[in-house]
């Protein structure tokens, strides 16, 4: 961390930096505990360490662009502003989910966030924004569309070819590379000659750049660099955060694969500490401020767990609804 705190940012909006990856951490630790109660069924892909990354390129975005998420995206979708109530409501299967409980983790979406969606392919979501890239040049507004991926994914045939037509077409596209050195259980070095994603950037004539990834600062400004390049005709950039998971693949992954001592290395840099400590130590926020922050964090989340318990579970009787074959007499399947 080279850079002074606050040098382009003000305070109250370093605290909610700070706050919104409290909410996505504190947001998914108790997610697996009510997955753990048996409120939550299926799987959870927890992104608990990789909050800076989420947060950083969030906050270097307006209103009228648009994300496109992985199997690990609630970060991302909180980072983005949605409600945790409703994003609960839908991992508990509730009709006032987000996606009426048919999307669950891997599929929510937001379109009114210009959430387009988490995607449970890998690299699922990088042609995707490659078209929402091309939708964003032909509206002419400056918009940029922005993927999230892993460092797995970028070893998919579609990442080449969006990259590539993306540089050529000149998209307003920013790839935003979580390389959290891990696609499941295989080490990054085992998947990959390349240990830096963003060298690849080279080979479609793009910027690759590389931040620290538990530093929302550097995610923040590197991203910032992108989206303006972006929004200035001048085409897509790569940006590569270097971070970690603290928790294994999915919930109940025991990381049996993991050398001794990497993640204990990982948590001194965990950036719902360090990054609350420097908001104390260069810019004196006190630690009333930070207990306020904390508090408020838990409140957000008591309502919207209360919301999604109270929420009706959806029935056989909602499945047919809201999806494309809806010309199907879902009475005469019975
Ligand atoms: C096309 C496809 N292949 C394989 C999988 C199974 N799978 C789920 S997550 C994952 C690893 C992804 O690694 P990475 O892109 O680094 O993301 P991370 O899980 O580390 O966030 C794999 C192989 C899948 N969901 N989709
Ligand atoms: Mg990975």
């Amino acid at each position: 961390m080279t850079r002074a705190v606050g040098e382009r940012l003000d305070t109250p909006t370093l605290v909610g930096l700070y706050e919104r990856m409290l909410l996505i951490r504190r947001f998914e630790e108790r997610a697996s505990e009510y997955r753990l109660a048996g409120h939550i069924p299926g799987f959870l892909h927890p992104c608990i360490g990789q909050e800076a990354s989420a947060v950083g390129a969030c906050a270097a975005l307006g209103p009228d662009d648009v994300i496109l998420s992985t199997h690990r995206g609630h970060g991302h979708m909180l980072a983005r502003g949605a409600d945790p109530g409703r994003m609960y409501a839908e991992l508990y299967a509730r009709v006032e989910g987000y996606n009426r409980s048919k999307g669950g983790s891997l599929h929510m979406i937001d379109t009114e966030l210009g959430f387009l969606g988490a995607n449970g392919i890998v690299g699922g979501g990088i042609p995707i924004a490659g078209g929402a890239a091309l939708q964003q040049k032909r509206r002419g507004r400056g918009g940029v569309a922005v993927s999230f991926f892993g460092d797995g994914a970028v070893n998919q045939g579609a990442f080449h070819e969006v990259l590539n037509l993306c540089a050529l077409w000149s998209l307003p596209a920013v790839f935003v590379c979580e390389n959290n050195l891990y696609g499941e259980f295989t080490p990054q070095a085992d998947q990959s000659p390349i240990p830096d994603v963003a060298d690849r950037a080279a080979a479609y004539a793009m910027p690759g750049t590389i931040a620290d990834g538990n530093d929302v600062l550097d995610v923040y400004e590197k991203v910032a660099e992108a989206v303006a390049r972006a929004r200035a005709g001048d085409g897509p950039s790569l940006v590569e955060c270097k971070t970690y998971r603290h928790r294994g693949h999915y919930e109940g992954d025991m990381c049996s694969y993991r050398p001794e001592g990497e993640l204990e290395q990982w948590l001194e840099t965990d950036p719902t500490i360090t990054f609350p400590a420097r908001l104390a130590q260069e810019l004196g926020v006190d630690e009333t401020e930070l207990g306020e922050v904390r508090a408020r964090v838990e409140r957000r989340l008591d309502e919207a767990a209360a919301f999604a318990a109270a929420g009706t579970v959806a029935g056989v009787e909602q499945t047919l609804e809201h999806v494309y074959a809806d010309s199907i007499d879902s009475k005469a399947l019975r």
